[in-house]
């Protein structure tokens, strides 16, 4: 089979592209400071994220996989020929176990990765191209919003988009329902929704998961400071902090800060703002919720996504739902 070379979008749309940094502004003059999550994935970032999956109390991506090798055919077999939307691909590295199991069904698919990183996403689709002839590949560049709402018509029978890696858990309540209304408003009646999601366990197992004894999920936290230097002029320096997280019971979320360990100020010159540490302060970097299985299925339901089969891991650490509209 000749391997058709993959194509790419770059989805035009709203301000989520350009970087004013209001956002960051908005976050370090509220009384709880706090930076969005996304300053995490520079360069550098996305490298120690995909470190972070490697390591032995990280245990969501291997829970996930293992989930995708016992179960990737029963999802093939479920949608039949499709096209699969995944939404912030990354390399789609359990992706592939997705794609293997509609190769070996022989249903035609076509695959439209979506992610807001373009290096990643080309690279990642020429590899996939090579790998898998047979698939159509459409790359689109832009937000999880741009890609949904500027998604090609459907080319094959059905389609299903899948949101894996529980980067759910990374929303707060009110934007994972307006995450739900825009996937349900994208799909017709009879289309997939596949969500992976980290369920509730034993805490001192969800803890070490975001602080382990490498250091390297506290490198991940503090690169944050460096990608704002850089970005916005920033005098932020690293020593002056600490990596903090724990696992909040009342909101089932892990919370992750980092605390100053002094008081003093810090300026970001390019976005005219200098912002005031006291001592012992914290700053909230990221949220990783932690989901009930029921509670998920429920709320699913409400915004019209029932699941229709549900996959889990050995140890019922994680699962996959299958969804449709
Ligand atoms: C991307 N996301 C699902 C990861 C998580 O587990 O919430 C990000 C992460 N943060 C620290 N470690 C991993």
């Amino acid at each position: 089979l000749q391997s058709q070379r993959p194509t790419v979008t770059v989805l035009a749309g709203d301000t989520a592209l350009k970087d004013d940094g209001s956002d960051a502004i908005a976050g370090l003059t509220q009384a709880q400071k706090a930076l969005p999550a996304r300053f995490f994935y520079d360069d550098r970032g996305s490298q120690l994220f995909e470190q972070i999956c490697d390591l032995p109390e990280y245990y969501l991506t291997r829970a996930e996989t293992a989930i995708f090798r016992q179960y990737a055919d029963d999802i093939a077999a479920a949608t039949g020929a499709c096209d699969l939307v995944e939404l912030g691909s990354g390399s789609s590295t359990k992706t592939r176990l997705l794609l293997d199991a509609y190769a070996r069904a022989d249903l035609p698919l076509h695959y439209i990765p979506i992610d807001i990183s373009a290096g990643i996403l080309v690279e990642s689709a020429e590899q996939l191209a090579k790998d898998y002839p047979g698939i159509e590949i459409h790359s689109l560049v832009g937000t999880y919003e741009q890609g949904l709402q500027q998604l090609p018509p459907a080319s094959l029978p059905t389609r299903m988009v899948t949101f894996i890696g529980s980067s759910l858990g990374n929303f707060s309540e009110a934007e994972s329902d307006t995450f739900f209304s825009l996937v349900a408003e994208t799909l017709t009646t009879g289309e997939y929704f596949l969500v992976g999601i980290d369920l509730q366990k034993v805490v001192a197992v969800m803890e070490a998961a975001y602080n382990d004894s490498q250091g390297v999920t506290a490198e991940f936290n503090f690169n944050m400071l460096d990608h704002l230097n850089r970005r916005f002029d920033g005098d932020f320096q690293r020593d002056r902090f600490e990596h903090w997280t724990f696992y909040n019971a009342d909101a089932c979320q892990i919370e992750t800060y980092l605390r100053a360990k002094v008081a003093h100020q810090v300026r970001l010159a390019t976005l005219d703002l200098t912002v005031d540490f006291a001592v012992g302060e914290t700053m909230l970097t990221e949220i990783a919720r932690k989901f009930d299985l029921q509670q998920m299925q429920s709320c699913l339901d409400e915004h019209s996504l029932p699941v229709i089969r549900t996959f889990a891991d050995s140890r019922g650490w994680f699962a996959l739902l299958l969804c449709q509209k």
